[in-house]
């Protein structure tokens, strides 16, 4: 019962963390010490770096002492072979040596607010690589001290796993986490430490922290005295676990693991399903596009005169939530769309594209902002050459299929009633909530999403615009580079303007034909610290959607949030909560911080029983 209730907690801190608040100041705000608009990176802190560069990093951490040895702890990892028959001989304590490297993310992929990134762990004992050992992964600063699981892995014949996260960008560090034995006690133990993930750009001093550059564009100095913010470089890190007297967890602790997919209980959403592990979400965020792109322009190195980069033309709130396999693989999508903007003459339609060596079952419904569920989709398309089987209906896809993209909003003209909430800089809004969409992608084998940046940047699926009159596909940054030179076609080279973001919580969008770049530096803008982070590649003012607006400021900005929160269209998805809840889920993250901490020592005491 108290993991029901700490769940619920902790997806309330989440939501929080992710979500735009009515009022008061945002929780993000308050993690990055703002209030003052302060744009800086967040970097781990620096006691956090000294220990990983000195390899003091993890530490041995005993489980309640009233072992019994357990008796299955037999094999298991190389190390833990003769693990039993020891017991009666308690010498030496757990030691540890971690040696860590840290490998610089490619910045491209430093977009949409996110921070995705993968940590590689190899561990060993005095006998060699130990396999089967249960890694976990978790921080602690999306929200202050409430201890958020990411996603586990088990380490391979070679002793390594691999483990991608993504994580709010005011998380730095990783709380990593490993289960064992001692074999010459019996003692269970684990050893944790945490991990920076974000360090000053600079940091490392083999250089390789690619930035730079800010792709000239005459005068850069992005408005409004953002006071400096140094950037920081996402990374990689490799650690070179070496252990003396640790071994595997053999066999199955089913106390700890009701249905042994090795995914203990307490972080087990699906803890009687041995078949799923944990789900991902990503909360409350805004898809917006400039539906401009005409690639000619920017090849040629010339200003796109047609592109306003107002980021308006067609824009949706959503969540979405994703299953994983105890292996990590993705078994189902879960999305749910809310249509809420089109500052454009062009019709579009929604895509998303998964590029997956097999086949899903797709199931989607619409509902109208009357509440009632639209029993027959119009789904006139708006680029009929992009139609798709699937389109409106759902079914079985094929692999192909898949890739192809599976429909989320056919013809924006007809899913927002024929307005577009995009008035010009003093005229009125009369907002008009748009048609929502609903829809579970099931795969028929699991499939791991995450591979080679196909399907995942910036933390959310490749989703992309099909516009009509142009005829043109416009995808987000991180999915379609050059062949010949390898850069981002949906980055603009001259601006460094991104086509698609992904906003957290629910965005103010620019207001008809308002640049939000303000290439000139007039002031027309309602995010002054856009063009830094667009420029710098999103390595700084990451928060450039939370500054506090002057009132000259805001005319350049659509109120959306205040016309969107209060309708019955949260775009959260069944196991989400409501923003409004949020005021109440400061005392709620308090008391769900003790709870987690006593339900973990109880864990943990079961784990030595
Ligand atoms: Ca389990
Ligand atoms: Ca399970
Ligand atoms: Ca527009």
């Amino acid at each position: 019962m108290l993991k029901k209730i700490l769940l619920i907690v902790l997806m309330i801190g989440l939501q929080a963390s992710c979500s735009s608040k009515k009022k008061g100041l945002p929780l993000f705000f308050l993690l990055l010490g703002g209030g003052s608009g302060s744009t800086a990176s967040v970097a781990a802190s620096s006691d956090t770096l000294t220990n990983a560069t000195s390899g003091d990093s993890f530490t041995v951490v005993p489980l309640d002492s009233n072992d019994s040895g357990n008796g299955n702890n037999n094999g298991g990892g190389n190390g833990g072979g003769s693990g039993d028959g020891v017991f009666t001989n308690p010498t030496g304590p757990t030691q540890i040596i971690s040696n860590i490297v840290f490998k610089v993310m490619n910045d491209t992929f430093l977009w949409d607010n996110t921070i995705s990134t993968e940590i590689t762990i190899r561990v060993s004992n005095e006998d060699g690589v130990l396999s089967g050992i249960n890694v976990k992964a978790a921080e602690d600063q999306s929200t202050p001290g409430v201890v958020q699981f990411l996603s586990q892995g088990t380490t391979a014949a070679d002793g390594l796993v691999t483990i991608r996260v993504t994580v709010h960008p005011s998380v730095s560090e990783i709380i990593v986490t490993i289960y064992g034995i001692n074999p010459k006690t019996g003692q269970a133990q684990e050893i944790t430490g945490r991990i920076p993930i974000q360090v000053p750009d600079g940091f490392l001093s083999g250089g390789g922290n690619g930035g730079s550059g800010n792709s000239g564009g005459g005068n850069n100095n992005g408005g409004s005295g953002n006071g400096g913010g140094g950037g920081t470089v996402v990374v990689a890190p490799e650690i070179d676990l070496s252990t003396v007297n640790f071994g595997a967890v053999a066999g199955c602790l089913q106390e700890l693991d009701a249905d042994c997919d090795g995914v203990l209980d307490a972080d087990d959403e699906f803890p009687n399903n041995a078949e799923l592990g944990w789900t991902s979400r990503t909360g409350r965020h805004t898809l917006a596009w400039e539906d401009y792109y005409q690639s000619s322009y920017i090849l040629n190195g010339t200003v796109n005169p047609s592109n306003d980069m107002d980021l308006n033309d067609h824009v949706s709130v959503f969540s979405t939530e994703i299953d994983y396999t105890p292996q990590g693989k993705a078994k189902e999508i879960r999305g749910i769309f809310t249509h809420v903007g089109k500052g454009a003459g062009f019709n579009h339609d929604l895509r998303l594209s998964l590029d997956v060596p097999t086949s899903a079952q797709l199931s989607i419904s619409f509902t109208g902002n009357n509440g009632q569920t639209i029993s027959s989709m119009n789904c006139g398309l708006a680029l009929s050459s992009a139609s798709n089987a699937g389109d409106c209906v759902g079914g079985n896809l094929t692999s192909a299929q898949l890739k192809k993209g599976i429909l989320i909003f056919p013809n924006s003209q007809n899913t927002l009633y024929n307005s577009k909430n995009a008035p010009n800089v003093g005229g009125a809004l009369n907002f008009v909530l748009g048609m929502t969409s609903q829809f579970t992608i099931t795969f028929a084998e699991p499939i791991n999403l995450e591979e080679a940046g196909k399907n995942i940047s910036g933390g959310h699926l490749n989703y992309f615009l099909a516009v009509n009159g142009t005829g043109e596909k416009i995808y987000r940054p991180g999915f379609v580079k050059s062949a010949s030179e390898g850069y981002d076609l949906y980055i603009d080279r001259v601006s460094g303007f991104p086509f698609g973001v992904i906003v957290p919580g629910v965005f103010n969008y620019p207001r008809e034909s308002t640049n939000i770049l303000d290439p000139n530096n007039q002031g027309k803008t309602g995010y002054p610290a856009f063009k830094e982070w667009a420029t710098s590649k999103g390595t700084k003012s990451r928060n450039w959607f939370e500054q506090i607006q002057t009132t000259e400021q805001a005319k350049y900005v659509i109120d959306i949030k205040s016309n969107y929160l209060p309708q019955p269209f949260t775009a959260n998805l069944i196991h989400s909560v409501k923003v409004y809840i949020w005021e109440i889920s400061f005392l709620l993250i308090l008391i769900g911080a003790g709870l987690g901490y006593y339900f973990r020592r109880v864990l943990l005491s079961r784990l030595a029983a």
